[in-house]
């Protein structure tokens, strides 16, 4: 018979394993893909992300000639209205990696006057229900305003039971959940 103490020990140890394996599955995307970010073409962000599905833990790449271009994190309001004056985040590198780390909607757009009028902004949502991948515990995720978010009806959901959602199974996700806590209770 397994004591609570090794019961918890290998809870521990599954966690980890579906922590190195979403480090695995990550993904990059390369926003435009091989139009980059940019002005030129016209080249439509919103298809671009709408083919995608954004996982937590993905990578968003953008790449872009830092001299006419940067990638602000904004919120949806100001995404709405292409407004770059209050940005959550700035990045001016040319070639910024942005790993996303919470569900919901991320926006970003370029600040350079016209650009996001002309369509250079791109809103990656990662759905709840296709990230089963584990939220880095302790950390903040204040880019993603639950308010804004419409879709999916409030549940329980937490940070924890995010982290072990890779079993793809809701209800045994919970039992693991629970025999884990009891673990250390
Ligand atoms: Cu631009």
């Amino acid at each position: 018979m397994a004591s609570a103490a090794a019961k918890s020990r290998a809870m521990a140890l599954l966690l980890v394993m579906f922590a190195v394996l979403q480090v695995a599955f990550a993904a990059v995307y390369k926003v435009g893909d091989s139009t980059g970010w940019t002005t030129i073409g016209n080249f439509n962000y919103t298809n671009w992300a709408a083919t995608k599905s954004f996982e937590v833990g993905d990578v968003i790449l953008f790449e872009y000639h830092p001299q006419f271009h940067n990638v602000m994190q904004v919120t949806h309001p100001d995404y709405k209205s292409c407004n770059a004056s209050t940005p959550i985040t700035t990045h001016t590198s040319g070639n910024d990696s942005i790993t996303i780390n919470t569900h919901g909607h991320h926006y970003f757009l370029c600040g350079v006057p016209g650009h996001c009028q002309a369509g250079q902004k791109v809103d990656i949502n990662v759905l709840r229900v296709s990230s089963m991948a584990p939220t880095p515990a302790g950390l903040p995720s204040p880019s993603t305003p639950v308010a804004t978010v419409p879709a999916p009806p409030p549940s329980a959901a937490g940070p924890l039971k995010a982290s072990i959602g890779l079993l793809g199974n809701l209800g045994l996700a919970m039992a693991v959940l629970a025999a884990f806590v009891s673990g250390f209770a």
